[in-house]
């Protein structure tokens, strides 16, 4: 049995809403439950509305960031100078960063986010029995390596620091429908439809990310994806393939960012021959 949670109202920019408003969310988070329901998992949501301590920054979190994580070259995406930390919450490691583009209308290049990918260095050693024999040459080549880092129960985190201005969320909904669609037909689940609607039918039009916004995707163990916004957490489901859907997106075979994932993955080797 699969469960998802999604705290409804913990959205930042979104002050506690007006009796009406809930009454929308509470219908919108019921019709959610009994379609998810349908795809065999169950729903549950929070109403409690919580403010959130930090309000998402107006300004680029990247102008302070340079300069409170040392500056480190690696931890900042050169396109679009947004830094990340070195570690991640539960001390996950920063194994890269990396740029997700998008092309408007067909023509205009846009973009989006920046993000850094992150893992837990003692759960990548579940990977050294396997791959500590093979040269670190191949182990930046080797596909299964990335299919197990993928799959296996291994704590990981992906950090998006919003780059583009006029983010709706009518446009992250559609986003996340196509490319995380791809990917959990790709993984060859056959009742994903159901799970993606009802997962991203949380996404309301409320919601605001503007740039600087970060978001964070986190694998935990056994397989929950959790996600939060400015630091706060606002809903979570127990999906293996959602997990491995969505680094996918980062790591796996048709990345965004192909650098980041070769970078990635060069990392990678190096810290299971360490
Ligand atoms: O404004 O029409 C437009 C283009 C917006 C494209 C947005 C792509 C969204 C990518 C997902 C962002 C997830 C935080
Ligand atoms: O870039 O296509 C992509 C995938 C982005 C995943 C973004 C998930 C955003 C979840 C938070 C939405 C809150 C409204």
């Amino acid at each position: 049995m699969v469960s998802l949670r999604f705290t409804a109202a913990t959205f930042p920019h979104l002050p506690p809403p007006p009796p009406p408003h809930r009454t929308a969310i509470a219908a919108a988070i019921a019709a959610a439950a009994a379609a998810a329901a349908a795809a065999s998992f169950t729903l549950t949501a929070k109403s409690a509305g919580r403010p959130l301590p930090h309000p998402a920054h107006s300004a680029p979190l990247w102008a302070s960031l340079s300069l409170s994580d040392g500056g480190v070259p690696g931890n900042v995406e050169p396109r679009t100078g947004a830094a990340f930390p070195a570690e991640a919450a539960g001390g996950r490691r920063l194994l890269g960063v990396g740029l997700r583009k998008t092309t408007i209308l067909g023509l205009k290049s846009i973009d989006v986010y920046a993000f850094g990918v992150y893992a837990d260095d003692n759960d990548l050693r579940q990977l050294r029995e396997k791959y500590e024999k093979l040269p670190v040459s191949e182990l930046k080549q080797n596909a299964e390596l990335i299919n197990d880092a993928l799959e296996r129960d291994i704590r990981m985190t992906i950090r998006l620091q919003i780059v583009y201005g006029r983010l709706s969320i009518g446009s992250v909904r559609s986003a996340f429908e196509k490319s995380v669609g791809s990917r959990l037909q790709k993984f060859g689940g056959s009742d994903t439809k159901e799970l993606l609607q009802s997962f991203v039918s949380l996404f309301k039009d409320e919601y605001k990310l503007p740039k600087g916004s970060v978001i964070e995707l986190s694998r935990e163990s056994n397989h929950v994806l959790k996600i939060s916004i400015e630091g706060e957490e606002v809903g979570s489901i127990q999906n293996k393939l959602l997990c491995q859907s969505i680094l996918d997106l980062y790591i796996g075979d048709d990345p965004f960012d192909r650098s980041a994932k070769d970078n990635i993955q060069g990392n990678l080797a190096s810290i299971l021959k360490a």
